[in-house]
């Protein structure tokens, strides 16, 4: 049967106004509908570390719900709070992250199974107060990683397994921390030995920050070389991109993605926010107009590179929710406040928002 002109133009116009019809009723326009993670279907997911009280709490835990399908822990999951002493462990906190994920099946990094920082005291020492011996040392590495990931095993689908192991210094392969004093690097290749026996479906990520560093970036790749020439398993890097309204520049960030894929591993960007402080030295603190343009910028300039290396980058989690609280509040400079994530204290959306899904 052929319709006439007349009435395909009028079936048409039905048929949009049927599709269009529903923001009318709702009151709500394309823009208020969809968050973050909608507009970067297709390319990756979305995440956020959270704390458990924000998941408790109603608007935060929907404003979560709209904008991310990916958690972090930020803190629940780590040696100190999850592992207080050597026969107890705290599993509330990171019990109601697991469980909220779970529920509405969002994706679940786990953050962190071997770092220097919040390791308890106990880990090290024995009961004389002596540091204790590296197979000690490792027997205890061991069985903290077998309960944590055991625990949630095929729950939290991929685990940054060792954070930060790199030094800072040019000049210096590992950090100097307990854990090298005590191992030297074999620390490192045992932590990812256990995490895969005890979940070997899980991805396992090496993370560390400043991974744009020249210096710090090939020891890095060099680190990943070794271990994956020997047959460790790691299977990803996790660039954690604390980063700021002048670093890293398009360029440098595009040449860390392609040298870390030359590897032939995954790349995820774990922690996410742009600092509006160019220096850790900048003291006159405030979001002024100009920062708020930069970081507009920046955050432009970051995400169109994420997406034109969608087939390397396999996420991208914000380290915190929005500027009402930032671990960057108080850090590195006492008494300077922070607004560097896309959403203002009240999770309005920021102008570096709209530039993150304006593509
Ligand atoms: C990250 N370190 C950690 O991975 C994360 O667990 C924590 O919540 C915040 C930041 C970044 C870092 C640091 O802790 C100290 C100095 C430089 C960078």
């Amino acid at each position: 049967m052929t319709m006439t002109l007349f009435s395909k133009i009028i079936l048409k116009l039905v048929c949009s106004m049927m599709l269009i019809a529903p923001f009318f009723v709702s009151g709500q326009t394309d823009q208020h509908r969809r968050g973050l993670k909608d507009y970067y279907k297709g390319y990756f997911p979305v995440g956020v570390a959270v704390t458990p009280r924000q998941l408790a709490d109603s608007a935060q835990k929907n404003f979560i719900l709209k904008h991310f399908n990916s958690l972090t822990a930020e803190n629940a999951m780590k040696m100190a709070p999850i592992h207080p002493k050597e026969n107890s462990f705290f599993w509330t906190d990171a019990d109601a992250i697991v469980n909220f994920a779970q529920q509405y099946k969002l994706k679940l990094r786990g953050h962190t199974l071997c770092w220097h920082n919040q390791t308890p005291r106990w880990m090290f020492y024995d009961q004389a107060g002596n540091l204790v011996s590296k197979e000690v040392l490792l027997q205890r590495l061991k069985a903290h990683i077998y309960a944590v990931v055991g625990r949630y095993k095929g729950k939290v689908y991929a685990w940054d397994v060792v954070n930060e192991a790199v030094a800072d210094e040019p000049d210096r392969m590992f950090r100097n921390s307990l854990w090298y004093q005590i191992c030297g690097e074999d620390y490192i290749f045992k932590a990812f030995q256990y995490a895969h026996e005890a979940d070997p479906k899980a991805i396992l990520f090496y993370n560390d920050y400043n991974t744009e560093y020249p210096r710090k970036r090939e020891h890095i790749y060099q680190l990943l070389k070794k271990m994956r020439d020997a047959g460790i398993p790691v299977h990803a890097v996790g660039l954690q991109a604390h980063w700021s309204i002048t670093n890293p520049s398009k360029q440098e960030l595009e040449s860390t993605i392609m040298r870390y894929a030359s590897l032939g591993i995954k790349i995820q960007i774990t922690e996410l926010d742009v600092s509006i402080y160019a220096k850790d030295s900048d003291s006159a603190s405030g979001f002024t107009p100009e920062r708020e343009q930069q970081q507009a910028a920046q955050y432009l300039s970051i995400f169109k590179a994420f997406r034109e290396h969608r087939k390397q980058i396999h996420g991208v989690t914000f380290w915190n929710l929005s500027d009402r609280y930032s671990w960057l509040d108080n850090f590195p400079v006492r008494g300077r406040k922070n607004y560097p994530l896309l959403f203002d204290a009240e999770l309005q959306p920021k102008k570096a928002y709209w530039e993150v899904v304006n593509f």
